[in-house]
């Protein structure tokens, strides 16, 4: 009998910004004048003051269920502000912070999370994916856009995101076996924020790392730590700088945490251990950077509070145009899905047209 290794496999980790907010090791070109980070910082905070509010018009009755992005700003902010602008996201619904970095407004999309029927038709959404609620379903469509790219000859990346819950549907591992076969320009992200719902990430799947599962698809697989936005954003940049130029997809496992519920219409509180959030909290990637920018004196504490109002005051600003935004008829339903309304959905348009406004 003759037993050798026929295949072994590594699965790195990435980290440049420690917990305490210290630098591990050289820093990457973009991220090595501090000062330059403070647009990324920026978007985290725009971010989580977004979904602060977003979560305070859920409570008091003025928008419909929302699921929270707090604790995944720095995964979410650094793979949006990698991307390029003709480059295609297919988010799931937890990105808010990625279609805001890519041009959607706050005040569309509060009237999105408000139940509009217009739905994502933004005025500058970039050619991106609308939110897939259906888990894992956007990972082959992202795989379908990358298939076009290439096709075309177009310069372009599929960008799929989705969560660690995500990576036990079929659909997550029939995309990534597409793509690693067909050598597809896609960079698959996935956000592990440690629970799908109620389900802890023990329990979800037997693997060590997510991100081993791109070993069975052919393709390169790694980890970056996604509470530090700089590693984030630049493992994004050259697995997306490597799809764009022919050299094939790649699998992203940003390690976070989800800070709040599951969504508006879950409490965490009965399933979570209250020591585990307080843990984590510590990990917080605001944090994080904030202590870095005030360490290396391009920013302060002053400054600090003076954007939080800032943003605020935007914020709320947006807030208010979606509660100023008109309520459209319940017929309206009917009006954005079907270029010809299907007949047998013909009667019920007109029984809710003899409603009117409700
Ligand atoms: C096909 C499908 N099955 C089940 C659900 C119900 N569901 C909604 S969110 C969720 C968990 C997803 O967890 P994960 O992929 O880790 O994403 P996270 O919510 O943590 O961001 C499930 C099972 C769904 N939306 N779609
Ligand atoms: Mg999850």
């Amino acid at each position: 009998m003759t037993k050798v290794a026929v295949a072994s496999f590594d699965i790195e980790f990435y980290q440049y910004l420690n917990p305490r907010g210290e630098i591990l090791g050289d820093l990457p070109e973009f991220a090595k004048r501090a000062a330059d980070l403070i647009p990324l910082y920026r978007d985290m905070i725009v971010t989580r003051i977004f979904d602060s509010k977003a979560v305070t018009l859920q409570r008091t009755g003025q928008m419909g269920t929302y699921a929270s992005s707090a604790g995944q700003e720095a995964s979410v902010v650094g793979l949006s502000r990698a991307m390029h602008k003709e480059d295609m996201l297919f988010p799931t619904y937890r990105e808010h912070g990625a279609y805001l970095a890519r041009g959607v407004t706050m005040t569309e999309l509060f009237v999105y999370w408000g139940g509009n029927e217009e739905g994502m038709n933004f005025a500058n959404a970039c050619g991106d994916f609308p939110v897939c609620i259906p888990i894992a379903t956007q990972v082959p469509h992202a795989v379908g856009a990358a298939y076009a790219f290439k096709l075309r000859g177009q310069p372009r990346v599929a960008v799929p995101v989705c969560g660690d819950g995500a990576t036990s549907k079929g659909d997550f591992y029939e995309g990534i076996n597409a793509a690693g076969v067909w050598n597809l320009p896609c960079v698959f992200a996935v956000i592990n924020n440690q629970w799908a719902i109620s389900q802890p990430r023990s329990r979800q799947s037997a693997c060590q790392t997510m991100a081993q599962k791109a070993i069975a698809a052919g393709i390169p697989g790694e980890q970056v730590d996604g509470n530090d936005v700089i590693a984030v954003y630049d493992r994004f940049v050259k697995a997306l700088n490597r799809a764009r130029s022919g050299g094939g997809p790649t699998l992203i496992e940003s390690i976070t945490y989800r800070m709040s519920d599951h969504t508006t219409a879950d409490d965490a509180g009965r399933y979570r251990n209250e020591q585990e959030l307080i843990q984590q909290k510590a990990l917080d990637p605001i944090d994080r950077l904030n202590t870095y920018l005030i360490e290396q004196s391009v920013w302060s504490e002053q400054q600090n509070q003076q954007l939080i109002e800032e943003v605020t005051a935007e914020v709320d600003a947006a807030a208010n145009d979606y509660l100023n935004t008109p309520r459209r008829a319940p017929h309206t339903i009917f009006d954005c899905l079907y270029e010809t309304l299907p007949k047998a959905y013909q009667s019920q348009a007109g029984r809710l047209t003899a409603l009117g406004d409700v």
